[in-house]
């Protein structure tokens, strides 16, 4: 065993569980750590599902009705499932897959540290979506060396911060979780209350050409109408924003908000008759934003006030296929990509190379990963080769110069696995 690292392991998981302790008595207590955070607005109602893996539980939770392009809460809570006690320590990764299979939003490897994980996220367009979580326990061994309690996977049964050291260890090791869900279109014609009482608006929204090709102009028409009499709305003023992407806003620490890139357009527009216009050449294909304000002025009819709404475009190429919103996975030679604790893990998961080649592994992930080797179908390591603790960015460049197969895993992550085949 290789002592100084056992020591700076063991120095380190000490200093947390020390920082911890000093932090934790200054918590409020008197509220229920594992509550639903309170909602801004309390008429968005969550709807949960649960599903057990040998007493591991995940539940679940997104608004009963979701429409494309609005942003929503997507929460999930790991607990073990005899006891309804979350579980703390635990690594997470969290991907939406789109109606045709596209990434529309993958994270990085997260840490939960009492199993919590909670997202504001967006669906471009409407289809059923499948939302995949894998979760990792922490171990007693990490990197070969043994964990400290502390810093192992506890279910919280006293439900308390301070006592979760008297908590059971559970190390449930890697499990895959995956919901479905289904997001609704919100149409083109859409009904707003004014900020002035008992006023209400319809606007419809429709484009020019209706489908929307880069390089052509585009009329983007907002008609607005007064909802109680079916006649134009006269004198409305309106910003018209649009953007490219969607929110996703998450709610925990890891992972980098990827908001929509605002292009600037020409101030308000008025609509002597409720319609309002802009003309737009998009440069690049995608999903877009659109975005009104509209207000009324005080010789408008009706004087509705103030009201808001947002509508989502495609944009296509002039092949005609859609950009996707995902990352794109380039293939680089001899190169093996850390990915993180989804599967495949290691991107390609099996690589073939020829004796003396160098093989470059690129942690592409926002965390910490290994490549160490392991004996064929076990977790124990061989000690052929061994990166040690590589940092997100960070290479390393390994050279086989025997014949073989050789199975490797992450040693932080036991989950990820993979194989380099020599010949
Ligand atoms: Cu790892």
């Amino acid at each position: 065993m290789n002592t100084t690292r056992f020591m700076g392991i063991t120095t380190t998981i000490l200093s947390i569980a020390l920082v911890a302790l000093f932090v934790q008595p200054s918590l409020d207590f008197t509220q229920d750590v594992f509550a639903e955070p309170k909602m801004k607005n309390d008429s968005v109602k969550l709807t949960s599902q649960i599903q057990t893996q040998d007493n591991v539980s995940i539940e679940f939770s997104v608004p009963e009705t979701i429409m494309a392009g609005t942003l929503v809460p997507v929460n999930a809570r790991v607990h073990d499932s005899e006891r309804n006690a979350n579980l703390s320590h635990t690594d997470w990764s969290y991907a939406i897959i789109g109606p045709n299979g596209e990434i529309v939003h993958r994270t990085t490897t997260l840490h939960g540290h009492f199993g919590i994980m909670n997202f504001k996220d967006s669906f471009p367009e409407a289809g059923t979506y499948t939302i995949k979580y894998t979760v990792l326990s922490s171990g007693p061994f990490m990197l070969g060396s043994p964990v400290p309690e502390l810093g192992q996977t506890r279910a919280v049964v006293s439900g308390d911060l301070l006592k979760f050291t008297e908590d059971p260890t559970n190390n449930f090791g890697s499990r895959s979780f995956e919901f479905s869900v289904n997001v609704g279109n919100q149409g083109k014609t859409v009904m707003l209350q004014g900020s002035e009482p008992d006023t209400e608006i319809q606007v419809k929204f429709t484009t020019q050409p209706e489908r929307i090709v880069v390089g052509q102009p585009t009329t983007l028409l907002l008609d607005v109408n007064d909802a109680k009499t079916g006649e134009d709305a006269t004198h409305v003023d309106g910003q018209i924003n649009i953007s490219r992407g969607f929110y996703h806003y998450p709610s925990t620490s890891g992972d980098q908000p990827n908001a929509p890139i605002p292009i600037p357009l020409h101030g308000a527009y008025h609509g002597h008759r409720g319609a309002l216009s802009t003309t737009h050449t998009f440069s690049q294909a995608g999903t877009y934003l659109i975005t009104a304000d509209l207000n009324a002025i005080p010789y408008s009819n009706p004087l509705f006030g103030q009201a808001s709404t947002r509508f989502v475009i495609q944009v296509f190429d002039n092949e005609g296929t859609v950009e996707v919103m995902q990352q794109m996975e380039t293939v680089k030679e001899n190169t093996v990509d850390i990915v993180g604790l989804e599967s495949p893990f290691y991107v390609p998961n099996t690589i073939s190379a020829t004796a003396g080649q160098t093989i470059t592994f690129d942690n592409v992930d926002g965390n910490q990963h290994t490549v160490t080797s392991v004996k064929s179908g076990t977790l124990e390591h061989d000690g052929k080769f061994d990166s040690s603790l590589m940092q997100p960015g960070e290479k390393f460049e390994l050279v086989l110069n025997e014949r073989g197969n050789y199975d490797y895993f992450c040693a932080l992550h036991t989950g990820m696995q993979g194989t380099i085949i020599v010949s």
